[in-house]
């Protein structure tokens, strides 16, 4: 494997390289620096990415095709059983949200996106496109702190259009940020998926260990936000989509706070049956 920059942020794909012992890692450092703490890189090349990428193409192209087309096929399967899943619900769920979003963001468009779910979800469940869209994060502590200031911000020094995808406790910690959109000239849809809690944390060996009370004190920490009242704090048009096919329309009126309710735990089983069913149809593929 050939890494250019920085390790990939995404853990699955991290746990996963990880554990590959017969692995070979070559890291390509354009800054000339030393950027391998997972210790696993065989050699570090300090060199200018592009020229590489381009050298390296061209040796490829007398290469394996085989090699290549097994892993774009497996991507495209992948997708597909991904879609097929999402398709099957009526109800509206987080993976669902992000899939219809991706179908709505046109080329130019930002995407602001928060911890917890939504980066891991959009990483997950946004496909690959053509469309030339430019995605946003905080990171660190702040992955909820400051967010809508942060999307907000990037509206109005980018001019583009943007989209600010949270949970209900990132639209929280920073709520009054929502004054900052009389700054923006550009359409700024703040989706809020609103699953009364941090969504993330049910997926903690706690959600099961814990007795359910302790487990929503210490952890899920629900607030039962009223959207419809925080949004007429600020004047803002307020939409929530109980079917994700009328996200179109709710994003089609400009700048507004577009909530998605969702459940929690049932969000935590749907994840882990889409990952099965991908397993299985990549398994199933190559004989496993
Ligand atoms: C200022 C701050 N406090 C606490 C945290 C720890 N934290 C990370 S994600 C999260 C929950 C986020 O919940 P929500 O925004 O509803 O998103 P979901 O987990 O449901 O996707 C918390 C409390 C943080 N990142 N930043």
């Amino acid at each position: 494997m050939v890494r250019f920059g920085d390790l990939p942020t995404s853990k699955a794909l991290r746990q996963w390289l990880a554990s590959l012992g017969e692995l070979r890692q070559v890291v390509v450092d354009p800054a000339f620096g030393w950027n391998e703490p997972s210790n696993r890189a065989e050699t570090i090349v300090r060199a200018e990415a592009r020229s590489l990428a381009g050298g390296l193409a061209d040796r490829l192209k007398e290469g394996r095709e085989d090699w290549r087309v097994a892993w774009l096929e497996a991507g495209r399967q992948a997708a597909a059983t991904v879609e097929a899943e999402l398709e099957r619900l009526e109800e509206p769920t987080e993976p669902g949200a992000h899939a219809a979003l991706s179908r709505l963001y046109a080329d130019g468009d930002l995407v602001y996106t928060a911890s917890s779910m939504p980066i891991r979800d959009s990483e997950a469940f946004v496909p690959s496109a053509a469309t030339r869209v430019r995605f946003l994060c905080n990171r660190g502590a702040n992955g909820i702190d400051g967010l809508i200031s942060s999307g907000i911000g990037a509206a109005a020094a980018s001019g583009r259009p943007t989209w600010i995808v949270t949970g209900d406790l990132g639209l929280h910690h920073d709520i009054n940020g929502l004054a900052a959109l009389r700054h923006a000239s550009v359409p700024v849809r703040i989706v809020v998926l609103n699953n009364d809690g941090g969504g993330i944390f049910e997926f903690l060996p706690q959600a099961e260990q814990l007795e359910r009370d302790e487990f929503e004190a210490l952890l899920g920490t629900p607030l039962g936000l009223d959207l419809t009242r925080v949004a007429a704090v600020y004047d803002l048009p307020h939409a929530r989509v109980e079917r994700l096919d009328r996200l179109r329309d709710a994003a089609g009126q400009g700048t507004a706070l577009i909530e998605i309710p969702v459940d929690r735990r049932r969000n935590v089983e749907l994840h882990r049956r889409i990952a099965e069913r991908v397993g299985e149809a990549l398994g199933a593929r190559h004989g496993a």
